[in-house]
């Protein structure tokens, strides 16, 4: 059995596929673990949820802040903005079992054997991997809870407060676990969040830095697979750190990692299909357009 990990696919199943032919992925004995982001932005959101969930058996998924968007936006909580391309999702004869699926997944994956976790954006800097899972498992029990799902995806949105404290109760407590997990990117030395910067390193505010750079992260040595962050472009030095987001819908690459051997496989596409097959050399292209997550 092989595990793979797949960065951000935001609707391009084109290059998914091509990477897992690459790789001659199984389902019948392979596994893939996804990072999240499943939908949105890309060109094919809704026949990539149904290649998903036709092998949901085989699949590992974390959930990413537009997955979380598309579930708010299905319960009327949000409305559809500008760029999404969700709409045929919601208005698919089986969105009510793709959704269904989509609203049972995790914020965090453990494996134990392995010692690797897999979220979305990341770990906050101040939790142990202990504490990680016990907060990711909160948000996990609200959003298969018929009585909190709702109560939970209308208090999603917002990115105060922006320090996370063990004191916070309800759905702001939600909000701010959920922030860490699915949109982060930098925090100051204390784990305090900015939200609004998204691009590269050197975009951080004074006081601020990469999450993962925290000289007194707790999940130092934890092996951790993330996604979210396409201006990183997939370069993150930091030991044991996998960035596996690298704006395939903004014109850069799907990256494929083979999780026990460390092999990477990348994809190129231009957001509206394949430019290329793999593998692609490093570095790889900028990717084009605005990012907005
Ligand atoms: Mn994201």
């Amino acid at each position: 059995m092989a595990v793979y990990a797949v960065g951000d696919l935001q609707g391009c199943l084109e290059p998914l596929q091509c990477l897992l032919e690459h790789v001659d992925f199984d389902p019948g004995k392979d596994q893939l673990w996804l990072v999240g982001d499943l939908v949105n932005r890309g060109p094919e959101s809704l026949e990539t949820l149904r290649f998903l969930y036709a092998m949901r058996d085989s699949v590992v998924c974390v959930l990413g802040n537009h997955d979380l968007h598309l579930l708010a936006i299905s319960c009327n909580i949000e409305r559809l903005k500008k760029n999404d391309t969700l709409r045929e999702i919601l208005q698919a004869p089986d969105r009510d079992e793709l959704l269904a699926w989509l609203r049972q997944q995790k914020l965090m994956h453990y494996d134990s054997e392995r010692d690797i976790a897999l979220v979305h954006a990341g770990i906050a800097p101040q939790w142990t991997l202990k504490k990680a899972l016990r907060y990711a498992e909160e948000v996990e029990s609200a959003l298969r809870d018929d009585n909190l799902y709702q109560p939970f995806l209308d208090g999603m949105y917002g990115n105060e407060p922006a320090l996370w404290d063990p004191e916070l109760h309800g759905v702001t407590r939600l909000r701010v676990i959920t922030n860490y997990f699915t949109r982060m990117r930098f925090c100051d030395r204390h784990g305090k969040l900015d939200l609004k910067s998204k691009e590269g390193i050197g975009s951080a505010l004074p006081g601020y830095a990469p999450w993962f750079k925290h000289k007194d992260r707790k999940t130092k040595g934890l092996k951790i697979i993330f996604g979210h962050w396409a201006a990183l472009e997939g370069q993150c030095d930091e030991p044991g750190l996998f960035a596996l987001d690298t704006g395939c819908v903004w014109g850069g690459a799907m990256t494929l990692l083979n999780v026990d051997s460390g092999q990477l496989h990348r994809c190129v596409c231009d957001g509206k299909g394949l430019a290329n097959d793999v593998p692609v050399t490093l570095p790889l292209p900028a990717p084009r357009g605005e990012v907005r997550h």
